[in-house]
Formats: structure tokens, C-alpha cells, sequence
């Protein structure tokens, strides 16, 4: 009996650590998605932490750090020219998304895949967070556009 119980226990807690989320994120261009090696951003030499004050509704702005890649240097690694196409969509885990003329892309230090807040990794929508990847604008005061739980990005 006491076998069976910890069997049981054993298979449960297997399953829950099945089910926890893995980060991800896809980049697609011609049909074709690609996923984007989510360690390789986490350790990207390329990330930069920059200040951004953060609208949440119903809060206080709070001034923040995130610490994010350049989308032009996330897409340059991945070999996409932002110029070939253009626009850019950004789906998030909710459904949100954006859409961006890829001109406003040539815009230098405004479109960041964002990782960490206040050296904190971002945690996943389910975890309470806005996470795992938020696209932070940093020139979008309202931050409407700033898309949280992002996972997926298309250029057409
Ligand atoms: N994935 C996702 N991103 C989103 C939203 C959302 O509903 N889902 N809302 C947008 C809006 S309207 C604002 S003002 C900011 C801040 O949203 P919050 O108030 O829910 O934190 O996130 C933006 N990004
Ligand atoms: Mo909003």
C-alpha cells in the first residue's frame, strides 16, 4: 500500500514538472519559423540594461530597469533583414499582439525582447509575471505596445 502511494506520488510529481513552461520564442520569415535559442539570449553579450518607467492600469508609474536585446541585433544574429520585409508582428501567450512598419524597426535603441526587470528574470504570465519576453518600446510612453508573455514574431 505504502508502495503504491509513493508510485502515485512519484507520477504527480513527474507530471508537474512536465507541465512547467519552458520559455520560447519563434521568429517566422517566408513561411518558414524558426526558434530562437532562448539560452543564447539570456547570455547574450549583446543585452543591455536601460531605464523605462512602467505603466501598469490602475498603478502608480514605477521606474524600472529592464534588461533586454535589441530587436535589430536579435534579428541580425538570425540572419533576418528587418528591410526585406514590411511589417513585423508580435504575438503574445494572451493573444495580444502588435503589428510594426519595419521602417520604425531603423529607429536605433527603441525596440528591445526584454528578459529581466530590476535584474529579476521575467517570469511567465502564469508564474504572475510579464514574462518570460516582453517587447519593451521605450519611446511608447503608455506602453500600450509593449507586448508581455511576446513568443512569437513574424516578418511579412
Ligand atoms: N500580452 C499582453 N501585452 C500587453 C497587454 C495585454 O493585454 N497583453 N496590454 C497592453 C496595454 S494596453 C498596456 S497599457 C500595457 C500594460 O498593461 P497592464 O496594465 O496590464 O500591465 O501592456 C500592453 N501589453
Ligand atoms: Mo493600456
Amino acid at each position: 500500500m505504502k508502495l503504491k502511494f509513493a508510485i502515485l506520488l512519484l507520477v504527480i510529481l513527474m507530471l508537474t514538472a512536465c507541465s512547467e513552461e519552458k520559455a520560447f520564442l519563434t521568429i517566422a520569415v517566408d513561411g518558414e519559423q524558426k526558434t530562437i535559442d532562448t539560452e543564447a539570449i539570456y547570455n547574450s553579450t549583446e543585452a543591455v540594461v536601460f531605464p523605462a518607467v512602467v505603466r501598469s492600469s490602475g498603478e502608480k508609474p514605477v521606474e524600472t530597469e529592464y534588461k533586454g536585446v535589441e530587436l535589430s541585433t536579435l534579428l541580425a544574429q538570425n540572419n533576418i533583414n528587418a528591410a526585406d520585409y514590411d511589417k513585423i508582428t508580435f504575438i503574445a501567450a494572451d493573444g495580444y499582439r502588435i503589428i510594426l512598419s519595419t521602417a520604425e524597426l531603423s529607429e536605433p535603441n527603441n525596440f528591445y525582447i526584454t528578459f529581466e526587470r530590476d535584474g529579476e528574470i521575467l517570469m511567465s504570465k502564469k508564474q504572475g509575471g510579464n514574462g518570460p519576453f516582453q517587447l519593451v518600446i521605450r519611446r511608447d510612453p503608455f506602453s500600450q505596445r509593449w507586448v508581455k508573455h511576446v513568443n512569437e514574431i513574424i516578418l511579412e
